[in-house]
């Protein structure tokens, strides 16, 4: 299918939906920025060349290759650290404003300490910087995209708090002084949940640990202090002569109530204060610290469990006041909707964050499907939560850092421009019609990747990547030349008003 005519089997639908108002065929404002993002681990490969260090998801994909559909790992990926430069021309192509990449701490920090630089991993960041530079992109650089130095999982890994702030503190500094004259956006952790709740909560991510509701509290805790010691970091020692952003990449679906009745909003309040505000309270709201809701449960069913103290570790009014306002942008990675309803309190037996908060969650039936069993298709969602935190955080800049959607590899993947269309109509509704003052989107991704536990299966890139050739040729989809329209033009159909 021609464009014209993916776009055209779109507009029908959208006129016929009742979600779409005018703002469709109208600007996204002038300053507005247009990125796309990946991950180390996700598209590099070389995952032990010229000195790379192990990092956990190598260790994790080689221990339990059963883990992983196919039994895939990302030894190879996407082969971007052989490719990049092949994969700043297809930013370039797309007239990409920036580009969000992660570094990989092990190809620095073979041992994860600072003591000890891997050069040849410096290099290779440093080449692709300039490389960005050079065609116009600026890069967005994620310190953490899940990937730590295996040698620091040994020694206990995030919920060891004293050993890895310090680390990640020696970790960042050195990349603020080796890149820092380049780059201007820094993120400290994407989507720490991920690593906490899934890496030592469920066990399901590396390193596999089960610890649910005791070992990912702690992580969290590890995660909040580190990022702020990092922000004050820069504050002091590099903001004066770099004057660049930091901060820090926290996701959530949107949370919608089942029903009208106070208790399902309670509910619904609840697990997005739970699944988000988790991370974002500490740092975004003007009162930092975990949300109440969150310090009261917590603290109440530990007590009925036996323990001797809450299972959620407390911050010192010190360390609320340090951590409070460490962010220059809030950085949102977002891609679907849940349903919440207001359950009894779970009864008290093994402790868990799921129990800690007790309420039902399912997606809709109705709701347009993709390749992953978590992603529907809720495009008002979107709208909704950018309101929400509009208003909860008190009016802050948000740059969404992620937003995307997976189908199974296929060149003309309408299902992925719909999805574009839709969530950015709804975006822009949220920007001029009430206000949220969202300056920038990131696409995920830039191209097909090594999707953790989903292996290669399910693809979420506007490029296609051969991953049966060893030369990992990549391709434009449909939405890669759709999203290059929107870029250009600022506007998301045929012909916008001025
Ligand atoms: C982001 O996670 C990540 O930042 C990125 O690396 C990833 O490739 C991208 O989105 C697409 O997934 O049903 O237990 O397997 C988005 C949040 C968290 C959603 C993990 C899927 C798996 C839950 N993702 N979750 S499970």
């Amino acid at each position: 299918m021609k464009l014209k005519n993916i776009l055209l089997s779109f507009l029908v639908q959208v006129t016929l939906s009742t979600t779409f108002s005018e703002p469709i065929n109208k600007k996204f404002p002038k300053n507005f920025i247009w990125g796309t993002a990946t991950a180390s681990y996700q598209v590099e490969g070389g995952w032990q060349d010229d000195g790379k260090g192990e990092s956990n998801w190598d260790h994790f994909t080689h221990t339990y290759p059963d883990h992983i559909a196919n039994g895939d790992n990302g030894d190879i990926a996407c082969d971007s650290y052989h490719k990049y430069l092949e994969d700043v021309e297809l930013l370039k192509d797309l007239g990409a404003n920036f580009y969000r990449f992660s570094l990989s701490w092990s190809r620095i920090l073979p041992t994860g300490n600072a003591d000890e630089v891997n050069q040849a991993g410096v290099d290779y960041y440093k080449n692709l910087i300039s490389a960005l530079k050079s065609n116009g992109i600026e890069p967005f650089v994620t310190l953490f995209h899940w990937d730590l130095p295996q040698a620091l999982e040994d020694q206990g890994g995030w919920p060891n708090t004293d050993l890895l702030v310090e680390k990640f503190a020696d970790y960042a500094r050195l990349a603020f002084s080796l890149f820092g004259d380049d780059v201007k956006n820094w993120m400290t952790f994407n989507e720490a949940k991920q690593t906490c709740q899934l890496g030592y909560g469920y066990g399901v991510f590396a390193p596999g640990v089960n610890s649910d509701g005791i070992d990912s509290y702690k992580c969290a805790h590890t995660v909040l202090k580190s990022h702020a010691r990092a922000y004050h970091i820069y504050d002091e020692e590099f903001r004066p002569t770099q004057n660049g952003r930091v901060s820090m990449v926290v996701d959530t679906d949107w949370f919608e109530p089942a029903s009208d009745s106070d208790q399902d909003k309670e509910a619904a309040e609840r697990k997005i204060q739970f699944n988000f505000g988790w991370y974002a309270n500490a740092i975004y709201h003007p009162d930092g610290n975990y949300p109440q809701v969150m310090i009261d449960r917590i603290a109440e069913r530990s007590q009925r469990e036996g323990f001797e103290q809450s299972r959620l570790p407390a911050f010192t009014p010190e360390e609320v006041n340090y951590i409070k306002g460490t962010y220059d942008f809030f950085a949102l990675n977002t891609y679907t909707t849940t349903m919440v309803q207001w359950s009894d309190d779970w009864e008290i037996g093994t402790p868990g964050y799921d129990a800690d908060i007790s309420v039902t969650t399912w997606q809709d039936s109705s709701w347009n499907s993709s390749a992953s069993g978590w992603l529907k298709v809720v495009p008002w969602g979107t709208r909704k939560l950018l309101n929400w935190i509009d208003q909860t955080y008190n009016h802050p800049e948000i740059v969404i850092t992620e937003n995307g959607f997976s189908d199974h590899g296929e060149l003309e993947d309408g299902g992925r421009v719909n999805y574009y269309l839709e969530y950015l109509s709804n975006i822009l509704q949220a920007i001029l019609d009430d206000g949220v003052n969202v300056t920038g989107y990131t696409a995920w991704s830039l191209m097909d990747n090594f999707e953790w536990l989903s292996g290669y299966t399910e693809k979420f890139g506007l490029h296609q990547v051969d991953f049966g050739n060893p030369d990992r040729p990549r391709t434009a989809k449909s939405s890669a030349e759709y999203y290059k329209k929107v870029i250009s033009t600022r506007c998301l159909v045929d012909v916008c008003e001025d």
